[in-house]
C-alpha cells in the first residue's frame, strides 16, 4: 500500500487555519479529514463499475463544519458521545456537574466537546493524528485529558480510527468517544437511501425516555421494525418504524458482535463492514433536518438523505454501571477502535 498525505488551508473566518488532510492509499480508496473536531469530510471509494465517489454526507459549506451543533456531520464526538442525564453523574459520592446544551442534559461532550474544538495535527506513515491536551476549563468535564484521534489505512481497504484519552489528574473524567459519520453509499446523495441494505448485530436496544435519555432497561427487538440482524432494506424498515409514529431511527443497540453493522449498496456494489472493541452502536437516520443547510454537490439536506452509525459503549452507563464504565480514572489511559472494512461486491 503506498499512502499518500496532501494538505491544503480552505477559506472560512477564523483564526485559526481551516486545514484539509487528505490520505490516499493508493488503491482507489482515500478519505478527507478536518483540524476543526477531527472531522471526517470525505471517504472516496469505487463501486463495481470502478467510479470513485465520496460515501459520507457533509456540508458543502467549509465554514458549516466550524460552527454547527445540530448534525456533526463526520465530527469527533467527545469526551462522552449519546446524552447524560442531569448533565451530571455521581462518582465516590461526589455530585459533578457537567455543561447542560440539551435543556437540563448534555449532549456529545457538551458545546465545547471534540467535535467543536482545534486539533493538534501530524502526519503518521499511513494517516493523520489529531491530538489535544483538553482542560476542565475547555469543555467543563472534570480532570485535564490528554486525547488523541488517528484516522490510518490498514490493510486491505480499512479505514482505522483509534481514539486514545489519558487522565493525568487526581480525579477521574468520563470517556467515551464515537464518530458522527453519516453514509450514503450513492454517488448522488439526493437518491438517500435507495438501494441501501443494513445489518446490526444486536438483538435488544435501550429503552428511551421522552428526552431520549435511557432508562436503563433493554428492549428485545426480535421481528420488530427495528430488528436488522437479518441484512434488510433499509427503506422498508425506515417505512415501518414509521408506522410506529416514530420519525425514523435514533436508538443505540446492545451489539452482540465486534463487526457491530454492515452497509452495503445492491445497486452499486459498495459495501462498509463497521467493527468495534465497545457493546453500543447508535443508529440514527437523519430525521429531522432544515433545508437552508447545503451538504455534498450543494444539494439541499433532507431528511433520512443518509445513515449515521456510531460506535461506543452504551449510552447511559454512567448512571446504568451493567451498560459499561466510561469513568476514566486518574492516572488512566485507554484506547477505543473502530473500523472500516470498505469492499465492493462485484
Ligand atoms: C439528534 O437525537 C439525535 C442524536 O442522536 C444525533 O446525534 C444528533 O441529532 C445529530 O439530536
Amino acid at each position: 500500500m503506498m499512502v499518500t498525505i496532501t494538505n491544503e488551508r480552505l477559506s472560512a473566518q477564523t483564526d485559526i487555519p481551516l486545514k484539509k488532510y487528505t490520505v490516499d492509499n493508493g488503491n482507489g480508496y482515500a478519505f478527507s479529514c478536518l483540524n476543526i473536531g477531527a472531522t471526517l469530510t470525505s471517504l472516496t471509494m469505487p463501486d463495481k463499475d470502478g467510479n470513485i465517489h465520496n460515501v459520507l454526507l457533509g456540508f458543502n459549506e467549509p465554514q458549516d463544519f466550524i460552527t454547527d451543533q445540530t448534525y456533526f456531520f463526520g465530527k469527533a464526538i467527545g469526551r462522552v458521545g449519546g446524552r447524560i442525564k442531569d448533565g451530571a453523574f455521581q462518582y465516590n459520592n461526589e455530585h459533578i456537574q457537567l455543561p447542560q446544551n440539551e435543556g437540563n442534559n448534555t449532549l456529545h461532550g457538551g458545546n465545547n466537546g471534540f467535535h467543536s474544538l482545534w486539533w493538534d495535527v501530524s502526519a503518521l506513515g499511513n494517516g493523520i493524528i489529531f491530538t489535544k491536551t483538553i482542560q476542565s476549563e475547555t469543555d467543563g468535564f472534570p480532570a485535564k485529558l490528554i486525547a488523541s484521534i488517528s484516522y490510518t489505512w490498514i490493510s486491505g481497504n480499512q479505514l482505522q480510527i483509534e481514539f486514545t484519552g489519558e487522565n493525568q489528574s487526581e480525579i477521574a473524567t468520563l470517556f467515551n468517544p464515537t464518530t458522527h459519520n453519516y453514509f450514503n453509499l450513492n454517488d448522488d446523495k439526493t437518491a438517500g437511501l435507495g438501494g441501501h441494505q443494513l445489518s446490526i448485530r444486536a438483538r435488544k436496544t435501550v429503552e428511551l425516555d421522552e428526552n431520549q435519555i435511557p432508562t436503563g432497561k433493554l428492549l428485545t427487538i426480535s421481528d420488530t421494525a427495528y430488528d436488522f440482524n437479518k441484512e434488510s432494506n433499509l427503506l422498508e424498515k425506515l417505512e415501518s418504524v414509521k408506522q410506529t409514529g416514530a420519525s425514523g431511527f435514533d436508538d443505540p443497540y446492545k451489539v452482540t458482535d465486534s463487526e457491530v453493522a454492515v452497509l452495503r449498496n445492491l445497486d452499486n456494489g459498495r459495501c462498509i463492514r463497521i467493527h468495534s472493541d465497545r457493546n453500543g452502536l447508535v443508529f440514527y437516520s437523519l430525521n429531522a433536518t432544515e433545508s437552508k443547510i447545503t451538504v455534498n454537490d450543494g444539494h439541499a439536506l433532507s431528511p433520512h438523505m443518509a445513515v449515521a452509525l456510531e460506535p461506543q459503549t452504551l449510552p447511559g452507563a454512567v448512571h446504568h454501571p451493567d451498560f459499561g464504565n466510561i469513568v476514566l480514572d486518574a492516572g488512566d489511559k485507554k484506547t477505543y477502535r473502530i473500523i472500516y472494512e470498505l469492499s465492493v461486491d462485484e
